[in-house]
């Protein structure tokens, strides 16, 4: 049999699509694309970003505004609005995603001292989530990378795949970036594909698996 291969979904959830906290401008467009990859693979993973109320990355607890960077730990944090608070609607999936082929969902964020963009470590890479050891023990060697938000957890997420030896591919039209600044998800791509991510669009892996 060949490798096994995983679609890991990137934070799919209310508070970054329409009308949620920390709203990704078109988020809601990668939820179709999401549901019409899933029965392609061999595993679907999708991750929640879960913060305690207290949260460290959240400007409120700190009285600072959305957007100022705090030199936190080690770690330059940026501020965000408080978002994916466990327990709230902003933290549950987008109402229209499929969820019947998900296997397992991924919970990051969830220590109040430190933030996780990557679905792998937390920020400082000190700890890990059950990610890893999950894939291995399901025997996967590649990862399809889509979600949100481009240009920190997609990103990071990649970036940690590839460094753990996944082969990693991006579906680029399945993502939507926060874009603080203008050109933040292109340069996110950028550095993905500089990394060794191989980016795909989610109609050539229709075709690809068409064509297997
Ligand atoms: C994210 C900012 C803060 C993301 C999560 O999912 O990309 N961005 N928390
Ligand atoms: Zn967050």
């Amino acid at each position: 049999m060949g490798s096994k291969r995983a679609l890991i979904l990137v934070d799919l959830q209310n508070d970054f699509c329409a009308g949620g906290s920390l709203e990704v401008p078109y988020g809601d467009e990668v939820i179709a694309i999401a549901n019409r990859l899933q029965p392609l693979f061999d595993l679907v993973i999708a991750t929640k970003d879960f913060h305690p109320a207290d949260h460290t990355s959240f400007a409120s607890n700190h009285s600072a505004k959305v957007g100022e960077v705090m030199h936190l730990g080690e770690i330059n944090q940026i501020l965000w609005p408080d978002h994916c608070v466990q327990g709230t609607r902003g933290a549950e999936f987008h109402p229209g995603l499929d969820i019947q082929f998900i296997h397992k969902i991924i919970f990051k964020g969830t220590d109040k001292n430190i933030d996780s963009y990557s679905a792998f470590f937390d920020n400082a890479h000190l700890r890990h989530t059950e990610l890893q050891d999950y894939l291995h023990k399901e025997n996967i060697k590649e990862v399809y990378i889509m979600g949100l938000a481009t240009d920190y957890c997609v990103k990071f997420s990649c970036f940690d795949a590839i460094q753990l030896g996944f082969k990693t591919v991006v579906i680029v039209d399945g993502c939507r970036g926060v874009e603080l600044k203008a050109g933040d998800s292109e340069n996110a791509f950028k550095e993905m594909r500089a990394r060794g991510a191989v980016l795909l669009t989610s109609d050539q892996l229709s075709m690809e698996k068409l064509c297997e």
